[in-house]
């Protein structure tokens, strides 16, 4: 087995097995685009298993955590049906490891543009122990993807680069933002996804999901907390949290 395969099965079986692994280290000598290769491996898994790819995600799209991480560019992952979390459903803590949620818009894409746009909730859950790991790292874990609620979707407002964003926990405000940090405009995202992902033959097809970035810092998911997302003008979308 080649080392791309070989890290693709190591955060296959982290994933599968909700155990997290050591960081991959800097003697892999991983490099970028190295790992995206490996994501494509973590995602093949996926399928084999019978999980149907529905769309795109983008991450580091704030400039707060790009500083952070180093970097002046987003980076992509990808979404199947099996990371659906109807909208008011519960997610089980037991089938992930340390869970966080965070508030995004969520755009429809036919036809190479965006149809409709709905607010939405991203569940990531780093394959890493404590959550931490360099940008190839992250890259080769599909960007701490695990899990996706949508609201309803509706037509795109006039104007989505400025709107309010409100992250609750049992009915206490635990985050507010706004739109204006995905990207500066969320509506930015086709662009870089359609650009990042098509340099590595990844398409967004029509009907396909894209997760634009997130709002606000991501919150820690305890057992029992109703999660909920509020976008001005978007309306609403919501989780459970069970054991
Ligand atoms: O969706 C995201 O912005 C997450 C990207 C990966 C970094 C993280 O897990 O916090
Ligand atoms: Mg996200």
């Amino acid at each position: 087995m080649n080392t791309v395969d070989q890290l693709a099965v190591r955060l296959d079986v982290a994933a599968t097995s909700c155990t997290a692994i050591a960081q991959l280290g800097a003697d892999t000598g991983l490099d970028v685009p190295t790992a995206y290769r490996v994501q494509q491996a973590v995602v093949a898994h996926r399928v084999s298993r019978g999980e149907r790819l529905v769309g795109l995600k983008l991450g580091l799209t704030s400039r707060a955590k790009m500083a952070q991480m180093g970097v002046d560019d987003v980076i992509w992952g990808q979404l199947t049906d099996a990371m659906r979390i109807p909208d008011g459903g519960t997610v089980s803590l037991a089938d992930h490891i340390h869970p966080k949620a965070e508030p995004e818009v969520a755009f429809l894409v036919e036809g190479g543009d965006i149809t409709a746009v709905a607010p939405a909730i991203e569940v990531i859950d780093s394959r890493y122990v404590d959550f931490r790991f360099t940008l190839p790292e992250v890259v080769a874990d599909n960007t701490s993807a695990s899990g996706f609620v949508l609201g309803a979707w509706q037509p795109m407002p006039y104007g989505i680069d400025n709107l309010g964003v409100l992250l609750e926990v049992d009915g206490q405000a635990v985050q507010i933002g706004s739109t204006a940090a995905i990207l500066g405009d969320p509506r930015r995202a086709l662009l870089d996804a359609v650009r990042l992902a098509g340099a590595n033959s990844v398409h967004l097809v029509d009907g396909s999901v894209l997760l634009a970035g997130a709002a606000t810092a991501a919150v820690a998911l305890r057992v029992g907390s109703h999660v909920r997302v509020t976008v001005e003008k978007l309306g609403r979308a919501s989780l459970r949290v069970g054991s």
